[in-house]
């Protein structure tokens, strides 16, 4: 068993431990214990296997734990999910997904209604039977069922940083098969989408029975679910990600890379142009209509030369005046991760973080990089033991004193500074004068009215020490919807006094989407890329930022932090 299945298993019991409202510090402490076992660097499996060593040397995991990770690893169970399974069906977890819900009122309506799925909740919602309960209401009922809709929408799909993983290990295991020349991802992998609903991967070379019979025994498939004569789809781990896998010729590999990339509306797009040369275009090849002769089909290159177009990177395949830009050789010299310089998020134990400044320090000393701004979180996030003025400036100070010694790479004093209901910044702006780089965060009160919030962003810009808008929607995917305001109008406020958008690089995140990326820009706004790390292995979730970046048709002098440090640093307004 895998550390994230661990991991699941007790996170998914204190949520139901939640709905039946049990003691607070046992559901932390399966959820402390969940978080530190997906982030360990080595499997409980082989811990538990080694008599030499003992899983309470995972942080957060005691006694107790122990004995429940022992039972897990023995049965796939243990005593107090199965207590809480036989109260509760596993569909109730998927209600605490719905956002708007908490796990008090879900033990309501459980209680209440003996309803506990998505669709029995969409009913009572829909006739109007949740506001008998108390404090529901008829403005709850229609968040509900917008809520209901947008995870309908989710369902089934993966976070990209999730589909990397298992293709990038699949992929290793697929070019080890002999006769194997080369393997790629394909699809909405390759184009870099936040979300997947499933791998592509497709293998040049090879004998296609023979690759995909030892591919479909491969330890982390649990289902083959169909398997042809030169392709095969299976379910992975107890997530369910479908991979797809492709054997071909090389005489038509780069005619299916091409095809299986997409996006479905770029193909389309790309085909009707083919039909007006006097060509068809699909997964073999482009061959002219008379006679069938094959133009092109070994690579993505001559497909798109042939077609009198640019070749179009995969991120930017998404039908939105790609293919006029290739046609006109006007496609923007996308920025490339070997671009970024530095990184401008991140915690450290002072706050949320799991690491020190120094150790943050030398893993992106390691990764290549000039510079980083550690950013810990303002006072008003108490939960998270934020900063207040005195720890500022004596962080400013602390910054300015390790610069002076031979770190090796230059540190920002930076804070991720609150910015509180009604625009107001967390933190007294004198004491935010000491910092290099003030990201300015919303944390809370995320479901004001559009106007209300647009208000609130004007206001927190219009303090002269902040530099970047961090996480600027707010999204996480698909958890909670970006809170809606009006984009364009503090993009404009934005560029206009040099406020830099940040393209949050966490994989929870990616923060901001592609479609607003572009508005910005035409706006003349200005971003910076950033992990928002609070672990140093965070640190390596740059490339999804990029990839972000990249979808959002960004060059190297839209990216703050492709700058050397001296210009990085005056690249904002002037105080
Ligand atoms: P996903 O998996 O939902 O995140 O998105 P994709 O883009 O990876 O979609 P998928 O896996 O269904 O198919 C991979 C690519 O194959 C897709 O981007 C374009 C191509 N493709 C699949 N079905 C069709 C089709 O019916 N027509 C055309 N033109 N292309 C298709
Ligand atoms: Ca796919
Ligand atoms: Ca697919
Ligand atoms: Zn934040």
């Amino acid at each position: 068993m895998e550390n994230v299945e661990y991991a699941r298993l007790l996170a998914e019991t204190a949520d139901l431990m939640e709905i039946a409202s049990e003691d607070g510090f046992r559901i932390r402490s399966y959820r402390n214990a969940a978080t530190a076992i997906e982030g360990y660097p080595q499997r409980v499996d082989d811990i538990l296997a080694d008599p030499e060593r003992n899983v309470t040397e995972i942080p957060g995991v005691g006694k107790g734990l122990a004995f429940v990770l022992h039972e897990i690893k023995d049965r796939g169970s243990f005593e107090r999910r199965d207590e809480m399974l036989a109260r509760y069906p596993p569909t109730a977890l998927e209600m605490l997904k719905i956002q708007g819900l908490g796990p008090k009122s879900i033990a309501l309506i459980i209680e209440h209604f003996r309803v506990s799925t998505i669709d029995g909740l969409e009913k009572l919602a829909r006739e109007q039977k949740l506001r008998e309960l108390p404090r529901m209401g008829a403005k709850l009922e229609e968040k509900i069922l917008r809520s209901i809709a947008s995870y309908r929408q989710s369902a089934g799909r993966f976070l990209l940083s999730f589909a990397v993983e298992v293709a990038e290990e699949l992929k290793a295991f697929l070019a080890e098969s002999p006769g194997v020349e080369e393997v790629q991802q394909a699809g909405s992998v390759r184009r870099g989408k936040e979300t997947v609903g499933d791998v592509d991967l497709l293998v040049c070379g090879g004998d296609p029975s023979e690759v995909l019979g030892r591919f479909v025994k491969h330890p982390r498939v649990t289902e083959v679910l169909a398997r042809g004569g030169n392709k095969a789809s299976v379910k992975i781990g107890l997530e369910g990600l479908q991979v797809d896998v492709r054997v071909l010729p090389r005489e038509s590999y780069g005619a299916a890379m091409q095809y299986f990339t997409g996006s479905k509306v770029h193909n389309v797009a790309l085909r009707t142009r083919a039909i007006k040369q006097g060509l068809t275009l699909n997964e073999y090849g482009l061959f002219k209509i008379e006679g069938e002769e094959r133009v092109a089909g070994e690579t993505e290159e001559e497909i798109y030369r042939i077609l009198g177009l640019d070749w179009v990177p995969p991120e930017m395949r998404e039908s939105q005046g790609e293919i006029e830009a290739a046609e006109r050789h006007e496609l923007p010299h996308l920025l490339s991760l070997a671009d970024i310089r530095g990184d401008l998020h991140m915690h450290t134990r002072e706050t949320d973080g799991r690491a020190t400044l120094e150790e943050m320090a030398a893993v992106a000393k390691a990764l290549g990089y000039d510079y980083i701004a550690i950013t810990d979180h303002s006072k008003a996030l108490a939960m998270a033991n934020g900063l207040d003025e005195d720890r500022v400036i004596a962080f400013a100070e602390k910054v300015r004193e390790i610069n002076r010694g031979d770190l090796g790479i230059r540190i920002f004093s930076g804070l991720e500074c609150d910015i509180l209901r009604d625009g107001k910044m967390d933190i007294a702006w004198d004491a935010l004068a000491n910092l290099d780089l003030v990201i300015a965060s919303v944390h809370s009160h995320m479901n004001l009215e559009s106007a209300e919030m647009t208000e609130r962003l004007l206001a927190a810009i219009e303090c002269p020490h902040v530099k970047v808008l961090g996480h600027p929607t707010g999204r996480i995917l698909l958890h909670r919807e970006a809170y809606p305001y009006d984009f364009e109008k503090v993009a404009m406020a934005a560029a206009g006094k040099g406020i830099a958008f940040e393209i949050n690089a966490s994989p929870e995140r990616l923060d901001l989407h592609s479609a607003l990326i572009r508005s910005a820009k035409a706006k003349g706004c200005k971003f910076t890329i950033a992990t928002d790390a609070h672990h140093p292995k965070h640190l390596a979730n740059m490339p999804f930022g990029v990839m972000m970046a990249r979808r959002g048709w960004l060059e190297k002098g839209d990216v703050l932090n492709t700058l050397p440090a001296e210009r990085f640093i005056k690249a904002f307004r002037p105080h």
